[in-house]
């Protein structure tokens, strides 16, 4: 029986970061998959989120919910390998990335671009351009600082790969993919190689949609 539960909607970067962290450190997971929605009836809020959001973890009786204490607990829990640096400077350039892409890059970039492009229509709502185009310049200055912020280090938050780069990838994989999303990045050749790494990652492929949507089927009404 797998250590880890953690309940969500597959396809959403939120859920994909506690998958990434447990994947890097070798633990065993499974997702209690909801359908589009899901987390929005009463049922789930009463039982599990009380502002209807995703993701939320259970380990044993223990429920957690709000995803960077997710992925703190994860960490602290199992500490091999680290995924939050030691130094106080690196750490604290950790949860600034952290809160970045909480504050800044969930809204602007996903909610703003990525989502209403590539990820609306999948589910049968209708691509507005004009919001999208309208979006634009907001998400834009977000990826700008992301990519001061990793300069020509080869992770977000210094030497080694932390919590920051996978909380932060789920958001930015899909940019090169589409035109809005490729323009954003081009001006930035750190962030593009940055994303190709993360992107090579074992624990990106153990997580990708289409795996834990077969792995993990929403359950059909009957
Ligand atoms: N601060 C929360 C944010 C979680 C969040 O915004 N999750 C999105 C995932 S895409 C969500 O639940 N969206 C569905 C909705 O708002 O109905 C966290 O860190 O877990």
């Amino acid at each position: 029986m797998a250590e880890f539960t953690i309940h969500g909607i597959c396809g959403s970067p939120y859920v994909r970061a506690p998958l990434l962290v447990l994947e890097e450190k070798g633990l065993s997971w499974r997702v209690d998959p909801l359908p589009m929605g899901g987390n929005r009836t009463p049922d789930y809020k009463a039982r599990l989120h009380p502002f209807a959001k995703i993701p939320v973890l259970d380990h044993g009786d223990f429920r957690l919910y709000e995803t960077r204490a997710i992925l703190d607990y994860i960490d602290q829990l199992h500490p091999e390998p680290p995924l939050t640096p030691a130094d106080a400077r690196l750490r604290a350039r950790m949860n600034q990335v952290l809160g970045i892409v909480d504050s800044y890059v969930a809204p602007r970039v996903s909610g703003g671009v990525t989502f209403p492009r590539l990820i609306a229509p999948r589910f049968g709502i209708p691509v507005d351009d004009a919001a999208i185009a309208a979006a634009i310049p907001a998400a834009h200055e977000v990826i700008d600082e992301l990519a001061r912020l990793l300069g020509d280090q080869p992770y977000m938050a210094g030497p080694a790969l932390s919590l920051a780069d996978l909380m932060l990838i789920p958001h930015l994989v899909l940019l090169p993919d589409f035109d809005e999303g490729a323009a954003m990045i081009a001006p930035h050749a750190n962030l593009a190689a940055w994303i190709a790494r993360m992107k090579a990652r074992p624990s990106m492929a153990a997580t990708d949609w289409p795996v834990l949507a077969e792995r993990f089927p929403v359950a059909v009404a009957a």
